[in-house]
């Protein structure tokens, strides 16, 4: 099975490179994402590390002079019309020496230190050129990792408690999850602009799988507000109707401040590194100071203009795993909370909400189905607190489920059938990733 799989997933990778990038999807998805580029690269270290590499930079080519790494950096031999919302739509401000590819003013979670740490260590397998190339590339992106850091912190500090939020639900990654619900029932809905913007997501897909219209509209809507304001942070809370601390871009942002950490000593930066150590310790306080909810024993996500935290459980609530120093009694509630029937761990990878929810939608992407990087996150929060063998577990759940249904963008959480964009990149990068790394990984705490 595993040569097969394995075989498969290279191909996904290879029909998706274009240029000096990895589509996420050649059919719905036909420019470069921000996190897709990351969850790539740690499989595409495996069988080709030097286009691991070229995906981050070209990536990373994009980031704005403030930091910030966009979500979508536009491919320009892709026409307008083939993706909504394109290029022409963001209008964003020209920056630096690379308004040529076009981009999005949104981010997503910060996932590159992660990957830019784990293509490292794999680099030295591939022979001694590929592991020089590798401390080159490394050196190249850790000042412009850094700044991403500095930008999500900082500028994104909407609610001074030392997490960064997200200003749209694109930025999560999470698109639709009922971890917005409440929140995006404020944020004004004009069914309207989808008549002067047509979506091109149901051309593709079936639109029981995707967001509503009234999402959609939300989505434009929220914007237009941002570009309004040339993509500016300051005073954004007053501003502009969405708002939210996300635990999972938050568990994130802390475990590549500890991935920095590793690429600081390697790189001879101790005190660099010493600096990161503390900075993803302090986002770990604050999230459980701001996210946790010790009615459920989850993570949920804050409003920052309602002041409260959101009632849905969703997996984006377990990340916080992924944190070293989350105390004990968090981390016994979190394992309870996902060995439940909520999210049944121990017998299938974990769905995107709550089992047991009312509006547990099976079909609706982020409402309920099962995600391939999801679940290989929360893997890493199981090593990383020595669940060895519900780890294990869940890394075979993921293999059997990819082989047997295809690199599918998601699947349904009872039939396990592909759902969404079929060769689908980081489910196939991923599933080279689980297939090699049968081992501890390095992040995992000392027994
Ligand atoms: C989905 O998001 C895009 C918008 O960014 C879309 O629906 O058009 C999400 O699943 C997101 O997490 C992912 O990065 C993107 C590309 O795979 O698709």
């Amino acid at each position: 099975m595993s040569a097969e799989l394995w075989n498969s997933a290279v191909r996904v990778l290879e029909n998706n490179w274009q240029d000096d990038h990895t589509v996420p999807s050649r059919a719905l998805y036909p420019h470069q994402w921000s996190w897709d580029a990351a969850f790539i690269a740690i499989g595409l270290a495996y069988v080709n590390p030097i286009r691991a590499w070229r995906d981050l930079r070209s990536l990373f080519e994009a980031q704005w002079p403030d930091g910030r790494v966009p979500h979508i950096v536009f491919d320009p031999a892709t026409a307008e019309e083939d993706y909504f919302p394109g290029p022409g739509f963001w209008d964003v401000p020209a920056y630096g020496d690379r308004p040529a590819r076009g981009s999005t003013g949104l981010v997503q979670p910060p996932m590159h230190a992660i990957a830019a740490w784990d293509v490292y260590r794999h680099a030295a397998a591939h022979g001694a050129a590929c592991a020089l190339q590798a401390r080159t590339e490394l050196g190249w992106l850790y000042p412009r990792l850094v700044a991403q850091q500095r930008y999500l912190t900082g500028r994104r500090d909407l609610g001074g408690s030392g997490l960064a939020a997200i200003v749209h639900p694109w930025e999560s990654g999470l698109d639709n999850s009922p971890a917005w619900d409440e929140a995006m029932a404020n944020v004004p809905a004009d069914l309207g602009l989808l008549a002067v913007h047509r979506r091109r997501d149901l051309d593709r897909v079936d639109a029981a799988h995707r967001p509503t219209d009234l999402d959609y509209a939300r989505y434009v809507g929220l914007v237009l507000s941002y570009r309004g304001e040339r993509y500016d942070d300051t005073g954004l809370l007053d501003r502009h109707a969405f708002a939210i601390e996300c635990p999972a871009f938050n568990a994130i942002l802390a475990t590549a401040e500890l991935s920095l950490a590793q690429i600081a000593g390697e790189l001879g930066l101790a005190a660099e590194a010493a600096a990161h150590r503390d900075r993803a310790e302090s986002i770990t306080h604050a999230m459980v100071k701001r996210l946790w909810n010790p009615r459920t024993g989850m993570f949920h996500a804050r409003d920052l203009r309602a002041g409260k935290l959101a009632d849905a459980r969703t997996v984006a609530g377990l990340l916080p795993l992924m944190l070293p120093d989350l105390p004990a009694g968090h981390v016994q509630a979190i394992m309870a909370a996902a060995r439940s029937e909520r999210f049944g761990l121990g017998e299938r990878p974990a769905p995107s909400y709550d089992r047991t929810a009312p509006d547990f939608d099976t079909l609706r992407y982020w409402r309920g189905p099962i995600w391939i990087n999801m679940n290989w996150l929360l893997r890493r929060g199981l090593l990383t607190q020595g669940f060895r063998d519900e780890a294990e577990d869940l890394r075979t759940a993921m293999v059997r489920l990819v082989h047997r249904n295809g690199h599918f963008e998601y699947f349904e959480p009872i039939t396990g059938e592909g759902l969404g964009a079929p060769a689908f990149s980081w489910t196939a990068a991923l599933a080279l990733d689980l297939l090699a790394d049968r081992s501890v990984p390095a992040y995992a705490k000392a027994a």
